[in-house]
């Protein structure tokens, strides 16, 4: 049986809709995860959904979908800028992962310009708004099916 796309988020996107509409829209995090939820029934995949504000419990999740998932979708906030250690369980990961930034990270502070996780993962999805979730589903899904067609899986 194949598993589920796992959609995780990192520290103060419980946040989203809430305050900062003109960096991060109008949308909360539900209507995130309601999209991608739908994006993958459109593959016949269960979604799964995870929100922390804790380095350590992301971490943990990270590990726990070794073998697990069949793709993850990874917005890991704040601490996409700061944490190796982040980016080294998301390197070990054993499916395609998709990174998202709701926000165009290019287009703002020097210090959001650079993830750490973009160096360890299949693709980057930036500045799209929560519409990005989806695109992600997506995308994981081709990458699915790219690999069934080659008889390959990428991790
Ligand atoms: O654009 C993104 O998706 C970010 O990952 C969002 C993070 C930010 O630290 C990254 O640089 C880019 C922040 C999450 C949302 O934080 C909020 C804080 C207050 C009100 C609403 C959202």
């Amino acid at each position: 049986m194949v598993g589920p796309i796992v959609v995780l988020n990192g520290p103060n996107l419980n946040l989203l809709g809430q305050r900062n509409p003109e960096v991060y829209g109008r949308a909360t995090l539900a209507d995130a995860e309601s999209s991608a939820r739908a994006a993958a029934a459109c593959g016949d995949r269960k979604a799964e959904f995870f929100q922390t504000n804790h380095e350590g419990e992301f971490i943990d999740r990270i590990h726990a979908e070794r073998g697990r998932a069949s793709g993850i979708v990874i917005n890991a906030g704040g601490l996409s800028h700061t944490s190796i250690a982040l980016r080294d369980a998301v390197e070990a990961s054993t499916c395609p992962v998709v990174e998202v930034h709701v926000s165009n990270i290019h287009g703002r502070e020097a210090y959001r310009r650079h993830s750490y996780i973009s160096e360890v993962v299949d693709g980057v999805i930036v500045g799209l708004g929560i519409a990005g979730y989806a695109l992600a589903v997506r995308a994981l899904l081709t990458l699915g099916d790219a690999d069934a067609a080659e008889g390959t899986q990428a991790r």
